[in-house]
């Protein structure tokens, strides 16, 4: 049975991976996670006590602790989920984005480097590193067009310019030292366990709260969906099948402007938890300052691992919004909880 160390995993996509994987039934995980306000352990509380699952609290810039971890375990391959991803906070503070993304990387790449070389040549042939990245090193796109894996670099947040650079970095270690990587870049994830600074659960939450619905500028940006079930099926089939030295967009065609989703939740909400006192949940709109830098428009091009690999995604935008609201109204003391304290500085 192959077993996997999994960073990040108490996050949004990594909580959603690390179950569908135990679920899956056919590898070990290990989760190594630093714990920051992002992270949940109740996110993973139905199979903490799964016998191929555990867990580590650490940081992935720890090059002694993730050294240990390797000696330990013997992985098949490490998946780094680990990050900071919120672009409002890379605003407001980059500072911990250079660190965990950039210097983080780094050090989990040097920790992981000096273990793969000193193992035997079949352990080092069928190792993988799989790091999980964004569609917003690109930049933004105008009215038309899509980002392929030859599109060039550009990013344009504190965010997007450190997953760019670990991005970077992790392309260098394959180039120069051979290490077996693959990245993907995936664009915008909804779904279950998401932690409700992103657009889609802060306006489920703020809805039911009565509580105005911020939309930045004219709300006409545009992101592309996917749900997050469909991006974690999408990075199996990359560690499992991808060529070394590659990278994967992913992505499931669903360009939306932000109103749109907006009206979408809320049209939802009204359907299925209507407002008490009548009303639709679209009266708590309100246009607020614009993000800085705000990208316009984000749209994949999947073809690549759609026709080399065979992913391609289950849900449409329709199908998968309906089971996040649904979600998000079914576990209310999950979303109590991640809230409780200051998830904001
Ligand atoms: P998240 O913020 O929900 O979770 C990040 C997790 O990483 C948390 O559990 C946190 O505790 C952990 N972490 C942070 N710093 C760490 C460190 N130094 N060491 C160990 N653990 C640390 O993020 P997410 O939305 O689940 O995103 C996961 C990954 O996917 C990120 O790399 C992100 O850039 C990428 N990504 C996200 C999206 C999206 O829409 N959310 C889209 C494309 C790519
Ligand atoms: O209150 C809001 N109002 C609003 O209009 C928030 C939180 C967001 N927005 C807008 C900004 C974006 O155009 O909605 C869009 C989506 O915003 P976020 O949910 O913050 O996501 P985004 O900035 O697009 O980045 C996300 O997708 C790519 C993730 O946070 C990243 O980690 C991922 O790499």
């Amino acid at each position: 049975m192959k077993l996997w160390i999994v960073t990040g995993g108490s996050g949004f996509i990594g909580s959603n991976f690390v179950r569908y994987m135990i679920k899956f039934g056919d590898v070990r995980i290990v989760n190594l996670d630093k714990l920051t306000y992002a992270a949940n352990l109740d996110s993973l509380k139905d199979i903490a006590k799964h016998p191929y699952y555990s867990f580590v609290k650490g940081d992935i810039g720890d090059r002694a602790l993730v050294t240990d971890l390797l000696r330990e375990y013997h992985p098949d391959g490490v998946i780094n989920f680990a990050a900071e991803s919120h672009v409002d906070r890379s605003i407001d503070r980059p500072e911990d984005f250079i660190q965990t993304n950039v210097l983080g990387t780094f050090e989990l790449l040097e920790a992981i480097r000096g273990y793969w070389n000193g193992q035997k040549t079949d352990m080092k042939d069928n190792f993988r590193f799989l790091h999980v990245s964004t569609d917003e090193v690109y930049g933004s796109l105008g009215d038309d067009g899509f980002f392929t894996e030859n599109t060039p670099y550009a990013p344009n947040s504190p965010y997007s310019a450190s997953k760019a650079a670990s991005d970077h970095l992790v392309r260098a270690y394959y180039h120069t030292y051979g290490l077996p990587t693959l990245t993907t870049n995936c664009s915008n994830n909804y779904g279950p366990f998401q932690f409700p600074e992103k657009l889609i659960p802060l306006m489920i939450l703020n809805a039911l709260d009565y509580k105005p619905l911020p939309v930045y500028g004219d709300g006409q940006n545009i992101r592309d969906w996917l749900y997050v079930l469909d991006h974690c099926e999408a990075i199996r089939t990359v560690i499992e099948h991808g060529q070394l030295g590659e990278t994967y967009n992913i992505g499931g065609k669903n360009e939306k402007s932000n109103l749109e989703v907006v009206y979408n939740v809320c049209d939802l909400l009204d359907e299925m938890y209507p407002r008490k006192n009548g009303g639709s949940y679209r009266q708590q709109i309100v246009f607020v300052k614009d993000r800085p830098g705000h990208d316009l428009r984000y749209a994949i091009d999947s073809t690549k691992i759609q026709t080399l690999l065979g992913w391609k995604p289950q849900e449409t935008f329709e199908t998968g919004l309906r089971k996040t609201v649904q979600w998000y109204l079914l576990n209310r003391e999950w979303c109590q909880r991640a809230t409780d304290g200051s998830y904001r500085w």
